[in-house]
């Protein structure tokens, strides 16, 4: 367990990681756009390492309710180039992670210095399972129902919390008889993935029943269409409050990263709710 972010990511004692979130897409829904001069990206990028983020995510595929998706070749262009460059850029304990559900992808991106494959359809293709073992990557599990054109038109459950845990337990079990190590494995409820407003609120409040499986658990509420809703704010970018406050409650519930567009706020969300976590 060499890299720093790892041993930390393990470690009771230290506080939560951020992972900053780079999207190298024209259409992603909160930054669409916004960092397709690669030095757009490098400059957004330097500047959520110097916020505090230990990860860096980039994605060259929007996965928001009703994209479509998005060639291997396709996503290797938006992202690889960037991806080296900060590679070579960024200090060597900053990780990088690739946001794909492609295994074609997340191939050229591990050779390319990524150390972390963030698989948003939780493994369900089982040659990125393989190619995280083969590579000694860690893997982020994520939940999701159904595929993000149609994911958002009915989304059901009969128990939201226990069907979201099996799904991924069951997607972790997978991955270590590929034989990756448990230490690899990073597990996340997937808000927004196939959800309505009452599901994503009842797998926040239920965080401490994912977190108590022993696998780290990831958070990715930035932004996100629901909490809009709640506090009556339709522009993304103005739900940096909204998001700050599921950050100081995954943090007392034990979740260990999050990922997120905002690394200040949120970092200081995170730090002021361990400290009262004591
Ligand atoms: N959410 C998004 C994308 N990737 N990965 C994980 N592990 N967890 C998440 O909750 C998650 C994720 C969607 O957010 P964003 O990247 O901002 O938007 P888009 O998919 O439109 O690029």
């Amino acid at each position: 367990m060499a890299e720093r972010w790892l041993t930390r990511l393990h470690d009771g004692a230290s506080p939560p990681l951020v992972m900053g979130i780079l999207n190298l897409t024209p259409d992603s829904f909160s930054d669409g756009g916004r960092h397709l001069q690669q030095e757009a990206a490098l400059t957004q990028a330097a500047l959520m390492v110097a916020e505090g983020a230990e990860i860096i995510d980039l994605g060259g595929e929007s996965t928001r309710p009703g994209a479509l998706p998005v060639a291997d070749d396709e996503q290797c262009r938006r992202v690889l180039p960037t991806l080296g460059a900060l590679r070579a850029q960024l200090p060597a304990d900053v990780a990088l992670s690739i946001d794909t559900r492609s295994p074609v992808v997340a191939r050229a991106a591990l050779s390319a210095g990524a150390s972390i494959i963030n698989d948003v359809s939780g493994g369900r293709d089982p040659a990125m399972l393989d190619l995280a073992a083969e590579y000694g990557a860690a893997l982020v599990l994520m939940h999701m129902q159904g595929e993000p054109t149609t994911m958002q038109t009915a989304p059901a459950y009969t128990d939201v919390v226990s069907e979201v845990l099996a799904y991924l337990l069951a997607a972790a079990a997978r991955a270590e008889r590929a034989g990756l190590a448990r230490e690899r494995i990073v597990i996340d409820p997937g808000i927004g993935f196939g959800k309505t407003r009452e599901h994503n609120l009842s797998l926040l409040r239920d965080l401490p029943r994912f977190v108590q499986t022993g696998y780290p658990v990831l958070l990715g509420t930035s932004r996100k269409r629901f909490m809009g809703a709640i506090c009556r704010e339709t522009s993304f970018t103005e739900l940096v409050g909204a998001t700050c406050a599921t950050t100081a409650l995954g943090t007392s519930a034990g979740v260990r990263i999050f990922r997120v567009h905002d690394v200040k706020p949120n970092r200081q969300a995170l730090e002021v709710a361990w400290a009262v976590r004591g």
